[in-house]
């Protein structure tokens, strides 16, 4: 997955060359991981690209950077009219957003209250994450040896640069099993998400996904799914589940920005359902894909035009 350059990069309200875009090995961020972040995408429609639900994303990263006592000098609607500009500047037509946070450089210790805030966006090409092939055919994921934290520490909510540790360490121990993606229980030993994904089980026609209590990310796609299921006539709940729903399911997929929605066709070498991407899921993420792709005038409310 090699990073493909763009040519500027927002910061502090200017745009600045990409390769200019550098930070002082001192940052409060890079030792302490005092940094919050979004993580978005903006897709091509037949007229014009379209970010979506960028709005949403940024006050997210607000929500965030709040939770860990940064008040950022940007409100939610500056920064998603910032990144509208720092696209246009690229001439990208689909790229992926992220927005950064963070305590920066001048002062060292614990505390981070005496170093500054600096704010970035930067945007570029990024295809699917878990690969096209994931999704169409599903993956094969595993359930990780490592715990995801619930709200008392690093809270799952608070989109923190420090909390990706835990999911680097997930993610890696997965590949080297042989999966595709790890999928982290909690603490209390209920399934929490992916290292970078929400997560659904379908059964019995009905879909079900850990509630934010449970320690995950509140996800903007997994809302997003949530409600065109509803609008497709589904059940949905947020209900805590065991690994043992996962294995039982007739249906599981990932949901997320970069990740989007893919399907899970194997976990831990157990096959769920047919193995194959199940026919909610695919219903659920031709929708998804027809709605970030301006083909659903009911949901055009998602999308912030460029
Ligand atoms: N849980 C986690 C832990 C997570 O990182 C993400 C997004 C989600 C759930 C889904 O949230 P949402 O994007 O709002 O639907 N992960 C971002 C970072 C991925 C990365 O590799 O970097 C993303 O998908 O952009």
């Amino acid at each position: 997955m090699a990073l493909v350059t763009s040519k500027y990069i927002w910061r502090n309200g200017e745009l600045i060359p990409w390769e200019q875009a550098t930070t002082h090995i001192l940052t409060h961020a890079l030792h302490y991981g005092t940094a919050v972040f979004e993580g978005i995408r903006c897709y091509k429609t037949d007229t014009g690209s379209a970010v979506f639900r960028l709005v949403e994303h940024m006050e997210r990263l607000v929500r965030s950077a709040s939770f860990i006592m940064m008040d950022l000098p940007y409100s939610a609607r500056e920064l998603s009219d910032a990144t509208a500009e720092l696209i246009r500047a690229n001439e990208l037509e689909s790229c992926y957003v992220r927005p950064l946070a963070y305590r920066g450089y001048g002062s060292m210790g614990v505390n981070p209250r005496p170093a500054p805030i600096d704010v970035a966006i930067a945007v570029w090409p990024w295809n699917a994450y878990l690969g096209e092939e994931a999704l169409e055919q599903g993956m094969h994921a595993g359930i990780s040896s490592w715990r995801q934290r619930t709200a008392n520490s690093t809270p799952g909510v608070v989109k923190s640069s420090a909390s990706y540790l835990n999911s680097g360490l997930a993610h890696i121990e997965a590949l080297d099993h042989g999966y595709g993606e790890a999928i982290l229980l909690n603490e209390n030993g209920t399934v929490a998400e992916g290292s970078g994904e929400n997560i659904f089980v379908v059964r019995n026609g009905a879909l079900k996904t850990p509630p934010v209590s449970d320690g995950i990310l509140e996800g903007i796609t997994r809302d997003s799914v949530m409600q065109l299921a509803r609008h497709f006539g589904y059940e949905v709940s947020e209900a805590s589940l065991v690994r043992t729903d996962l294995y039982g399911a007739d249906e599981v997929f990932f949901t997320g920005t970069a990740a989007e929605v893919t399907p899970i066709a194997r976990i831990d070498y157990r096959t769920i359902g047919s193995g194959k991407r199940g026919p909610i899921t695919e219903k659920l993420q031709t929708a998804f894909f027809d709605v970030v792709a301006g083909r659903v005038p009911e949901f055009e409310s998602w999308l912030y035009r460029v």
